[in-house]
């Protein structure tokens, strides 16, 4: 088998999408994402300009070998654009196999080691009442497992809390928009949210939280501590991730079961954290870490230290990343929890898909490969359009991590 073309679609049914299609001599093709929010047409240049030229001809059943090639062969090694290229491609090709053998991809991941993947969906609400009512709604969908999020009083616009009306999606199109933080109100106010849905919940759901790297290392540590009567699964980005050291002074001080690591892009990134046991849920995913066959090498080291997987899956991975991770998530045995940021019907309707959710719990069927398509005459009629992620400002104005 041989690779005779390889293209981008690029598409933004609600938001911008960059999906690799990748043709083989045999008519079997495959599908990789790669989309990187707010930098899309970085890495759609790297993939037709550097990576698509060196594909054709290649044997698309030499994953490994084609995963080397573009990482070692690019020399400039690792960075968010790159791992991107890189994912794209690597999944595509996975698809390719499992469609070429007739089989599912967790089949060529050691076949299931779970019969569902428990996932965890997104909850908020402007104030505590909205958030508790959301957080409601969704038990009532069956999920068992809560993101939690909420306006802070006094704060024009907290972090995955959507603008009156509308559905969370981060990515604004247009400029960037700005918007101002108080760490000092936050802090105050997170306890008194997760008390009182505790209250309301009850002990078994599962409650998370995601701090999205707002906080210094003691804050975090403080915040940790004043969550730990109401037993999060996990605290999502305490604290920016660049110094792992940061991790330690957190875990010093706190028991609270900590998730990290979304804008990763390599096992280097996770490294100390892994085997420091800094972290206890790993979020680098497969459409910003390398692809399936890097995320595979990352998952096999955390499983070492006792560490699980909970990969990123907000709606700017596409339906393809989902897929993937899912068949990722079935077979690996470290496997912790998987966000479910459920994309619209539209993007549902650009990728077509074989993945449901029910109780709680995310499968695939059988399908060869991934089990997921792209309807590329619906694609075409939304072409991309320039979007950002927010900027945020401390309320002197001084720039913070949004
Ligand atoms: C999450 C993430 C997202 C990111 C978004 C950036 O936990 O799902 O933090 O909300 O902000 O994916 O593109
Ligand atoms: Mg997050």
């Amino acid at each position: 088998m041989k690779i005779i073309a390889a293209r981008l679609i690029v598409c933004s049914p609600d938001r911008n999408f960059v999906t690799l299609k990748i043709e083989t001599d045999e008519g079997i093709y495959g599908l990789g994402d790669a989309t990187l929010n707010g930098r899309e047409l970085a890495v759609a240049a790297y993939l037709e300009e550097h990576v698509i030229p060196c594909l054709i001809g290649r044997d698309p059943s030499r994953i490994e070998d084609t995963w080397q090639y573009l990482y070692r062969g690019a020399y400039w090694r690792r960075g968010p654009v790159t791992m991107c290229a890189i994912a794209a491609v690597d999944v595509a090709l996975w698809d390719i196999k499992g469609k070429a053998l007739g089989t599912p991809v967790y089949n060529l991941l050691g076949g299931k080691s779970r019969d569902g993947v428990l996932v965890y969906a997104h909850a908020n609400g402007s104030n505590i009442e909205e958030a508790v009512d959301s957080v409601q709604k969704h038990v009532e969908m069956g999920y068992l497992a809560v993101r939690a999020q909420s306006g802070v009083p006094n704060v024009a616009s907290s972090y995955g809390v959507p603008k009156a009306g509308k559905s969370y999606e981060p990515a604004e199109r247009g400029l960037p928009s700005e918007s101002l933080w108080s760490t000092e109100r936050y802090l105050n106010f997170a306890p008194k949210l997760f008390e009182r849905l505790r209250s309301e919940v009850g002990e078994d759901l599962h409650l998370l939280h995601d701090v999205h790297h707002r906080l210094t290392p003691i804050e975090a540590a403080r915040l940790g501590k004043e969550l730990e009567p109401f037993h999060l699964f996990w605290l999502e980005d305490p604290t920016p991730a660049e110094n792992p050291d940061a991790f330690r002074l957190i875990r010093e001080h706190t028991l609270i079961p900590i998730a990290t690591g979304e804008v990763f892009n390599s096992f280097w990134d996770a490294h100390d954290l892994i085997r420091n046991q800094w972290i206890d849920y790993l979020r680098l995913t497969i459409v910003h870490g390398g692809g399936i066959t890097a995320l595979k090498k990352t998952a096999d080291f955390a499983a070492v230290y006792q560490v699980r997987t909970g990969f990123h899956g907000a709606t700017d991975l596409s339906p393809i990343t989902m897929a993937a991770a899912l068949h990722f998530n079935l077979a690996i045995h470290n496997f912790g929890i998987q966000e479910h940021m459920c994309h619209t019907a539209l993007t549902d309707e650009v990728f077509p898909h074989s993945y449901s959710f029910d109780a709680g719990y995310m499968s695939v069927t059988d399908a060869p490969g991934l089990g997921v398509d792209i309807d590329e005459e619906l694609a075409a009629r939304y072409p991309y359009q320039r979007a950002y992620l927010p900027i945020a400002r401390k309320l002197d104005g001084t720039l913070t991590d949004w």
